[in-house]
């Protein structure tokens, strides 16, 4: 007879395919369950948090959901920079987790369902009789808000018998959000009207764009409007249009575009907050310019916003493209008036830097030009999101994640690879990572290399420090011998679990990129480059934040 444990594996199977975590105590009855009774593939993690980072990435990666697994008590704390990252960056998945038993707390056990809580994930418990429809809750709610939710196993019930699992209902999720009523409607024809009769329409689109799946419709706006197009960090390759598009807006945004925007009479922003990265402080628009919001928030996520409608990406951007058919306005023209790719243009580097370690411009650059196009890339955080952010080309937002970012951590880089290649079975998968946060995640480097094989490749920009706290707070006069880290060997580390590491002191060494990219993925070893970078160019967003921050 199948334990709860199995009720909850078997219900889980039914809605995903892929689990990562690490055993204990807590979890051995749901992943007995899971490995002999179901088909979902478990990826074992070193680190509880990486469980929690490879599902995430899974999904940001696929859209899809999946699930994370670890034991009680250490266990589940150890998830939690993890969670409360998920929760801020708004991605659905189900961790399933040990927990104290029915009859009360051991000595080790901590109030899991109040820590979950603290970093706002909702909780769910299994019973002895409701283990099937309780899994389906949890799904649901994770979808429906778009969250992480916690599925707790109490110890005493994980082994119990549970008879047949029962067919629980499928999750209901709700329909797009459609602007309804005249106020709406006016609205809609409103924004229409701006358009129409704008010179130098603008569009910018978030990953709220993406995830309603608004690319074509928001490119056929920007036909019908003759509007230049740029996007936020994780709208990436949104529009279909790249002769048209600025990239990335915000402080990654090259300068000529960013000053370019400035010159928009109407913009219009689909799915994305205006958090201050993207606003760059408040310099993204100039104070002439008109600005509209669709989004699905309760109201205007920004002040300079002086027009929102709140509902889906693409049930707006159709029901305006097709008031502004309706209208049979013009495009404006704006759009053809100007050089795009010359805009969008970032600095050369110098190659070396007076320091003579490498200026990280020139390896991001030469990088860039190497990489496979069929990448999907993960990022840790640090200074060094800068790098692959302004000379990596995206080709789509889900091809291009910084698990860490909403919740500002570093150090989940490693394991975001494992959920990215099970995520995209077709795809070579790039981490980019600091020193500090790649040797935070250290123990999912075996993770990366050994699920990843020859389909994976890093870069670490290893500049021997903390390079964001020396440029915050080093370079404020603040003491930095605890901003320092001893140059660190990333090429041998990789090498002890399987990985090529090559360590990278002069461009010349990045040939070997070239040449593992043209070897077959399934002979090839997983290469780690160990850029040797120096700490004295700072990228222009850290500017933006050195300024704000003094
Ligand atoms: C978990 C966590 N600890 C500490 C910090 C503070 N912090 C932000 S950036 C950073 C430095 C990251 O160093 P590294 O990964 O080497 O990247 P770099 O800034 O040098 O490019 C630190 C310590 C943080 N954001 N998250
Ligand atoms: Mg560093």
């Amino acid at each position: 007879m199948p334990t709860v444990s199995a009720h909850v594996a078997l219900t889980l199977a039914r809605h995903i395919d892929h689990v990562f975590g690490v055993m204990g105590n807590g979890n051995a009855y749901f992943l007995d369950a899971l490995e002999r009774s179901t088909d979902i593939a478990y990826t074992a993690v070193r680190h509880e948090a990486g469980g929690v980072v490879a599902a995430d990435a899974y999904h940001r990666a696929s859209g899809r959901l999946a699930a994370a697994t670890a034991t009680y008590g250490a266990g589940f704390t150890n998830t939690l920079t993890a969670l409360a990252e998920a929760v801020q960056a708004h991605v659905p998945l189900v961790l399933v987790v040990g927990d104290e038993p029915t009859s009360g707390p051991r000595p080790w056990d901590v109030d899991q369902i109040a820590l979950a809580s603290a970093v706002g994930a909702r909780t769910y418990t299994v019973g002895r009789v409701d283990a099937a429809a309780t899994t389906v809750i949890a799904i649901e709610h994770a979808l429906t808000y778009r969250v992480p939710t916690v599925l707790a196993i109490p110890y005493d019930v994980a082994a119990l018998e549970a008879g047949p699992v029962p067919s629980a209902p499928e999750p209901r999720l709700p329909a797009p959000l459609a602007p309804t009523g005249p106020f709406a409607a006016g609205a809609v024809e409103g924004l229409a009207a701006a358009l129409a009769s704008a010179e130098r329409p603008f569009l910018l689109a978030g990953r709220g764009a993406w995830i309603s799946g608004a690319g074509e419709a928001l490119g056929e706006l920007a036909d019908l409007t003759g509007s230049v197009t740029a996007t936020t960090a994780l709208g990436r390759g949104l529009f279909p249009r790249a002769e048209y598009d600025l990239g990335v807006t915000g402080g990654f945004g090259a300068e000529g575009a960013m000053a370019l925007v400035r010159e928009a009479d109407v913009a219009v922003v689909f799915g994305a907050s205006l958090n201050q990265f993207t606003m760059r402080f408040g310099d993204l628009f100039a104070p002439g310019t008109r600005v509209f919001q669709v989004d699905v928030a309760a109201a205007a996520t920004h002040p300079y916003v002086s027009g929102y409608i709140r509902g889906d990406a693409a049930v707006v951007a159709r029901a305006v493209a097709s008031a502004l058919r309706a209208r049979d306005a013009a495009p404006s023209g704006w759009r053809e008036s100007m050089d795009v790719a010359a805009l969008r243009a970032y600095d050369a580097g110098d190659g070396v830097a007076p320091d003579g370690r490498l200026d990280p411009r020139s390896v991001a650059r030469r990088i860039g030009a190497l990489l496979p196009e069929d990448r999907v890339v993960v990022s840790d955080g640090g200074h060094f999101i800068g790098w692959a952010n302004m000379y990596w080309p995206v080709a789509s937002p889900d091809r291009m994640m910084m698990v860490g970012t909403a919740f500002q951590s570093i150090g989940l880089g490693w394991p975001s690879v494992a959920g990215a290649v099970h995520a995209r079975p077709e795809a070579t998968v790039v981490l980019t990572t600091g020193d500090g946060g790649g040797l935070m995640a250290l123990a999912d480097l075996e993770t990366a290399v050994r699920v990843a094989r020859g389909r994976g490749l890093a870069v670490v920009w290893n500049d021997a420090a903390y390079g964001a706290e020396v440029n915050l707070y080093g370079l404020k006069g603040l003491a930095e011998e605890p901003m320092l880290i001893p140059e660190v060997d990333f090429a041998r580390l990789a090498a002890g679990v399987g990985a090529e590491g090559i360590v990278v002191r002069r461009l010349d060494d990045l040939d070997r990129l070239a040449s593992w990219a043209a070897e077959p993925a399934d002979t090839r070893p997983f290469l780690v480059l160990d850029c040797r970078i120096s700490g004295s160019v700072i990228a222009p967003y850290q500017y933006e934040v050195i300024r704000v921050n003094s």
